[in-house]
């Protein structure tokens, strides 16, 4: 990275960082972000690429001013401006506004295009939680020299009040701008702008993005498969559908079984599980490598203490148990997945106050107040079981085609070419890291199998990662640099290197990201921090 890259990229980061820190009151907006961007704020951010990309595109020069794009035509569009940046010279910004008639909708879209050094590359940003994605997105790929996009998706803010109109009914459109039309009509602007600009298309274009990010990155592989020919997709939002609904599960079993617990009770949980099953890989590093290989029955902290919260007693163990298992109908059928052991289970199922009353997880209450039931003042402690299955049947009847995200048919995207790296931590403790296998497992099923998948998907598990970020597990770097790789010269990843970091950014252990469902097994020689001890293997 050249020293106004870099320079540019600590900027970036620390606005990320900034807006992390802001969000750490109120966990439902601080999901997702810029790709590499941190959700939670703790350690260092990874870098978007390790190195500036080369560029394809041979002396590429601007053919026309920066300001010049604010007459350029697109259908639908105003352009609210087109400037060079005061602050970063050699980015061109643009704003513009798109609408669908007759509804009135907004979408913005903000586009910086590199007035020199341009890469020959577009990269879409995407969002966390409700929003879309924000103008900052756009930063740290310009500095890389990608012309690149970020868009509200047609609605300020991450909550999801956007849904109702005036009058309290479902504004469809900026629910389908929201699910999908807002990313797609940001990918066109911006391929457009930049072909503008240049005179030439872009050569290749990506997306990139964690969360929501991640969700919009394989919905449009899905619904848009001609937009992009590589996606990133980190800690998918997908699944939507139900995915959303399970972030409810804790708190409505909790109330429903009379027995809130206490969060200190729900940490020492976790911190049992990491114990009894951090040696099953055969590295006793802290991290569960494999947390499906992990069976810790709560049983066993039954009248053991558990600091302040007191004795864990055979109700606590049940519900934590339930907890880990995922939603189940009052007849015991499966809804859907838990979170996995290992995972903070508190981001979701936290219970405060005394008596002790569990806190709805922001993103999903506005899920049920704005979308499901129209209620914006829904107490969400009123929610019964019986109530909670039928809530959750309108979800996936409702908006499973709007926003589920879970098509595994990706054949349009794989036959252009279209190449997609979708990875997730096994310590994510806002989505479920198994709704993604389950999504990848099902792809392989429509695809032609595990190999044929693989030969243009693949999902690479960052086992003690946390959403998005975070954690005790070395993180994925370099992604993006893999994608292109793929894309661009053939070359499959057959692992991603990974990076623990501590607050000052220094690497303190690597290892390799497998591709699913293999996983890093130890050699047997050579440190336990060194990515050179592991190999990707079927087991330990
Ligand atoms: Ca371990």
């Amino acid at each position: 990275m050249n020293r106004r890259a870099r320079t540019l990229f600590v900027s970036a980061s620390s606005v990320a960082l900034l807006v992390a820190a802001g969000h750490a009151q109120d966990p439902q907006r601080g999901r997702g972000g810029p790709p590499g961007a941190p959700a939670t704020g703790r350690g260092a951010p990874p870098p978007l690429m390790r190195t500036a990309p080369r560029p394809l595109v041979a002396n590429a020069a601007p053919v026309r001013s920066c300001e010049s794009l604010a007459g350029v035509a697109l259908p639908n569009t105003t352009i609210e401006s087109a400037a060079v940046d005061p602050n970063t010279p050699s980015v061109c910004r643009v704003t513009a506004v798109t609408t669908h008639p007759p509804a009135g909708d907004q979408v913005r879209i903000w586009i910086a295009i590199p007035l020199s050094n341009w890469n020959g590359r577009f990269l879409g940003t995407g969002g966390g939680g409700f929003s879309g994605g924000s103008a900052a997105g756009v930063n740290q790929p310009a500095a890389f020299g990608f012309a690149a996009g970020a868009t509200d998706t047609g609605h300020e803010g991450a909550g999801g009040g956007f849904a109702l109109d005036a009058s309290g009914r479902l504004n469809w459109q900026l629910v389908r701008d929201n699910a999908h039309v807002g990313i797609h009509e940001m990918t066109a602007t911006g391929r457009s702008l930049t072909e503008a600009m240049y005179g030439t298309p872009p050569r290749f274009s990506y997306f990139g993005g964690c969360s929501t990010g991640g969700r919009q990155g394989l919905m449009e592989a899905q619904r848009y498969p001609e937009d992009y020919n590589g996606i990133l997709a980190g800690a998918p939002a997908i699944n939507w559908t139900r995915m959303l609904p399970q972030e409810l599960w804790g708190l409505v079993l909790m109330n429903a079984v009379g027995n809130p617990v206490a969060p200190c009770k729900l940490a020492a949980a976790t911190a049992a599980a990491i114990a009894a099953c951090d040696a099953i890989d055969g590295v006793t590093d802290g991290v569960i490598e494999d947390p499906k290989r992990c069976t810790y029955d709560p049983k066993a902290l039954v009248g053991t203490s558990a600091g302040d919260c007191g004795s864990f007693t055979d109700a606590d163990a049940d519900v934590i148990r339930r907890l880990w298992q995922g939603p189940r109908r009052g007849d015991g059928s499966f809804m859907w997945y838990g979170l996995p052991r290992g995972a903070d289970l508190n981001a979701l199922w936290t219970s405060r106050g005394a008596p002790l009353k569990p806190q709805p997880f922001g993103i999903a209450l506005d899920w049920f107040r704005y979308f499901l039931t129209q209620d914006p003042k829904l107490d969400a402690s009123r929610i019964t079981p019986a109530a909670y299955e039928r809530l959750w049947d309108q979800s996936v009847e409702q908006y499973g085609s709007v926003i589920g995200t879970d098509n595994p048919d990706l054949t349009a995207f794989r036959d252009r070419g279209g190449k997609a790296i979708v990875w997730h931590g096994w310590a994510d403790q806002l989505i479920s890291t198994e709704g993604t296998i389950d999504y990848y497992t099902r792809v392989q099923r429509q695809m032609g199998g595990a190999k044929k998948t693989a030969e243009f998907v693949r999902l690479f598990m960052a086992p003690g990662v946390g959403h998005c970020a975070g954690g005790a597990g070395p993180a994925p770097t370099g992604q993006l640099d893999a994608l292109l790789a793929w894309v661009e010269d053939g070359k499959a990843p057959e692992s991603l290197p990974a990076a623990r970091r501590d607050q000052t950014g220094a690497v303190t252990r690597s290892r390799p990201l497998c591709p699913y469902p293999l996983v890093a097994k130890y050699k047997g020689s050579g440190g336990t921090d060194d990515a050179a001890s592991f190999t990707c293997s079927a087991g330990f």
